[in-house]
């Protein structure tokens, strides 16, 4: 982008009264962590179509995460998932990530793979599967200190498929009582997330089905306990953004698991099908974060911004770095919203013009922005071009067509 397309942004964005400067900074400060599982043939659920360029040990799902982050600057931790992610040394995968220039980030729990976990697993009726389950969290908090993680992030495939099939009060009360036993072996300032998702794989009902219940769970557990929201876990015509908000004030709000769905499928690209709905999101975070109230303030800034894809007809690492371009992309136009505007017209009832305020900025082009926010960080300024013309991908490919993996 011409340094004639910037100056003209700038002077519209002054005329609308906007402080570039500030936009500039919050657009620097955004981190986005990439999941481990999204660089590897893992975790989806129809067919997994086998890559030739797909990580397959937990080194190379670190390079390729690396390799994100080298091209957009703004990935600097990756999330693992346990077992998926074995090491015999967890303190040395911390170093090798650190060689490469990324930090391990959110610890994931996986309570699901394993066939004694059909039933459940914090809430299965077998107290020995429970205790394996509540084994297993606390082994991930070991994990989480040995790689110097501060959060854990939990989903759970708890749910029935038939009524009568389980008690829902009973597994509240299992539920409840696992995750009190983790909470109390958490570091002061390691945080747990609590992901809920209204179906899927129970068809019938999920233990966490909605942030109602992730919320009230978190209360009861204490401060350290916040709400994840994955945006594919709603039903559709969900307003996720009115749940941002509430979380944001009741100073709850831990995290962002980002994806899209047209239906029931979570994992495609963020921003892709519903860039409007990632704009209204990010549009309620811009506002907390000038909130008066400084607990809304400090909740909005803390937030943990991750993605949770798993790339199945795509090449994963392009379709990473796409994704973080998307949530660039809104929270950009998010952070050009005239607050003052939207609040003039909501003090005079004016319906209209309230939706035309936040509207006009989603229409703004923010590509002059966010290539000269990145080209003065001394980033690409396309980091998909970047990644396409640098090689990696051709030599990963040739790499690992490589029948056998490196240990
Ligand atoms: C399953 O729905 C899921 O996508 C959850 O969102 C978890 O966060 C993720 O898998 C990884 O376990
Ligand atoms: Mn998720
Ligand atoms: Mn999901």
């Amino acid at each position: 982008m011409s340094d004639s397309a910037y100056a003209w942004f700038e002077r519209e964005q002054q005329n609308r009264g906007i402080d570039v400067t500030q936009v500039k900074e919050r657009l620097n400060a955004l981190k986005i962590e990439t999941p481990s599982w999204g660089y590897a043939d893992q975790g989806t659920r129809f067919r997994t179509f086998k890559r030739a360029d797909a990580a397959r040990t937990v080194r190379e799902k670190l390079e390729d995460a690396a390799a994100v982050h080298r091209f957009t600057g703004a990935c600097p931790d990756v999330a693992i998932h346990i077992p998926w992610d074995h090491a015999d040394d967890f303190g040395k995968l911390a170093a090798d990530a650190k060689s490469l220039g990324i930090g391990i980030g959110a610890v994931n729990p996986n309570l699901f793979q394993d066939d004694e976990y059909m039933l459940g697993s914090v809430t299965n009726a077998d107290p020995a599967v429970r205790a394996r389950a509540v084994e297993h969290l606390l082994a991930c908090v070991d994990i989480a200190r040995a790689t110097g993680s501060k959060a854990l992030s939990l989903w759970f495939a708890d749910g029935t498929n038939y009524p009568g099939q389980g008690d829902f009060r009973q597994r509240k009360a299992w539920m409840e009582e696992s995750l009190r036993t983790m909470y109390a072996a958490l570091d002061a300032d390691m945080r747990m997330l609590i992901e809920y998702k209204f179906f899927e794989p129970g068809f019938y009902h999920t233990d966490l089905a909605d942030w109602g219940m992730a919320y009230n769970l978190a209360q009861k557990l204490g401060p350290k306990a916040e709400v994840l929201v994955d945006t594919g876990h709603h039903p559709q015509g969900t307003n996720i953004e009115h749940i941002v908000a509430y979380l944001l004030d009741e100073g709850r709000l831990g995290g962002f698991h980002f994806n899209a769905r047209k239906y029931a499928d979570d994992d495609l690209i963020v921003g892709s099908a519903n860039p409007y709905e990632l704009f209204l999101i990010f549009a309620q975070i811009a506002l907390a974060e000038r909130d008066a109230n400084p607990i809304v303030r400090r909740t909005a800034e803390r937030i943990a911004y991750m993605i949770d894809q798993s790339h199945n007809i795509e090449a994963k690492i392009p379709a990473m770095i796409r994704s973080v371009m998307n949530v660039q992309t809104q929270y950009a136009k998010a952070l050009l919203v005239d607050w003052n505007a939207v609040a003039e017209a909501q003090r005079a009832g004016d319906v209209l013009e309230a939706e035309a305020a936040v509207r006009e900025a989603f229409e703004q082009n923010v590509t002059p922005l966010l290539q000269a926010v990145r080209e003065e960080a001394g980033l690409p300024a396309d980091p998909m071009a970047a990644y396409k013309q640098s090689g990696y991908a051709e030599r990963i490919w040739n790499a690992r067509s490589a029948a056998v993996a490196p240990l």
